[in-house]
């Protein structure tokens, strides 16, 4: 179906979420509909986010909002929706657009596969009716679903849609830029380049596919990388918890949208002040990985955040000589550290994916950081 005969069907008239790439066409589509400010459309840092954004835009207007999101949102999104929406607190009503990735019997990265599977199990346990949307469902059955979703909204409950993989397909064709011009894999290469041996923690998101890239094409084992490859907004935290209990200075990796969507990690980080963390932020300011919508990143100044938060270091960086600089002093100091890059959006057409399974990425890992723990215990 066409996403544009989608939203048109939905007929709502405020849509928040976090952008999915199995809802690339409605993204695209409400993106140039309706941009990003003015109140109709809002990328919000992460579901829960999302969910008390339209209970405001209710009690503001007594309309039905929609929220849009990856099933990997349903996790954040389910304490807002029990205490917040539940019709046994203040009962509001929400369509919930849900991306199916990780669809049983349908091929997908491993931190889809259980999600994928629990996705309409967790609907359920949550008591939020839904149907499922395929490519072939025709426009005559979405207004039958959104006719026998009306008597739940006006129960003031909320219902859902879970949208198969390329089942929304808009017509249009949108690209995102912005103006900044280093490209994330070379900075990537540099930062690898500084860190030689230290642990690197890597966010979901493109940064890890081209880190993983690198290191094959270095020929070095990936042992010394931790790809946190789901848990979006999560990987500074186990960067935290790896540099608190290590010697060797520890790199992070992130991305903004994954930084903004947790961003009270930094607070943690900023109160804990480990001295061996580095925690680097690829500021694309977009969603690249799902498709490219832009992220509140664009306007907030991320190394005056960690500032605030008590990082000792702060940089914010928009060329190659700058990063170069601060990578050095980073490497030789024993401080804190937070480094903001300002990047360009776009990869490599042939970027692969790590062959490297979850499992074996975490053995070889830990063993990786038992053999620094041991060389510094020798030396
Ligand atoms: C909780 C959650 N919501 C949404 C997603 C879908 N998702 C995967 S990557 C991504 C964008 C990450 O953005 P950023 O951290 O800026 O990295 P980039 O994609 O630009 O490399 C999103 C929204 C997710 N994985 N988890």
């Amino acid at each position: 179906m066409l996403a544009e005969r989608f939203i048109d069907i939905i007929g709502a008239d405020f849509f928040t979420g976090v952008p999915d790439s199995a809802l690339k066409g409605l993204c695209d589509c409400l993106y140039e509909r309706y941009g990003t400010e003015g109140g109709k459309h809002i990328i919000a840092a992460n579901e829960g986010n999302c969910a008390a954004l339209s209970a405001g835009y209710h009690l503001a207007t007594g309309r039905v909002p929609v929220v849009y999101m990856q099933n990997s949102g349903e996790g954040n999104i389910i304490n807002p929706s029990a205490s917040l929406l539940n019709k046994e607190v203040y009962g509001i009503p929400v369509l919930f657009v849900i991306g199916w990735r990780g669809e049983p019997g349908v091929r997908d990265e491993p931190q889809h596969i259980f999600q994928g599977r629990v996705t309409l199990e967790l609907l359920e346990v949550m008591n939020i009716p839904y149907a499922v949307i395929n490519a072939d469902t025709s426009e005559e059955e979405l207004h039958g679903i959104m006719e026998s979703f009306r008597q739940v909204f006006a129960e003031g409950k909320q219902a859902a849609l879970a949208v198969r993989s390329g089942a929304l397909e808009y017509s249009g064709k949108v690209s995102y830029r912005n103006n900044y011009t280093i490209r994330r894999e070379e900075a990537i290469k540099h930062i690898t380049a500084v860190s030689g041996d230290d642990p690197l923690i890597v966010t979901t998101g493109k940064a890890g596919r081209e880190l993983y890239e690198i290191r094959c094409s270095l020929m070095q084992d990936h042992g010394r990388d931790f790809l946190t490859v789901g848990s979006m907004g999560h990987c500074s935290s186990v960067a935290l918890g790896i540099a608190m209990n290590t010697k060797a200075k520890v790199w992070c990796i992130d991305g903004d949208g994954a930084a903004v969507m947790h961003m009270g990690a930094m607070s943690v980080i900023g109160a804990q002040s480990p001295d061996n963390l580095v925690h680097i932020v690829i500021n694309n300011t977009a969603h690249e990985s799902v498709g490219g919508l832009p992220t509140s990143a664009g306007h907030t100044d991320l190394a005056a955040v960690a500032a605030a938060c008590g990082y000792k270091e702060t940089y914010r960086v928009k060329t190659m000589d700058e990063l170069d600089n601060v990578l050095g002093k980073a490497r030789g100091g024993r401080v804190l550290t937070f480094i903001e890059v300002m990047t360009a959006i776009g990869a490599r057409k042939d970027l692969g994916r790590p062959v490297t399974s979850s499992e074996e990425n975490k053995l070889l890992f830990m063993e990786h950081l038992k053999k620094l723990g041991d060389r510094s215990l020798n030396g």
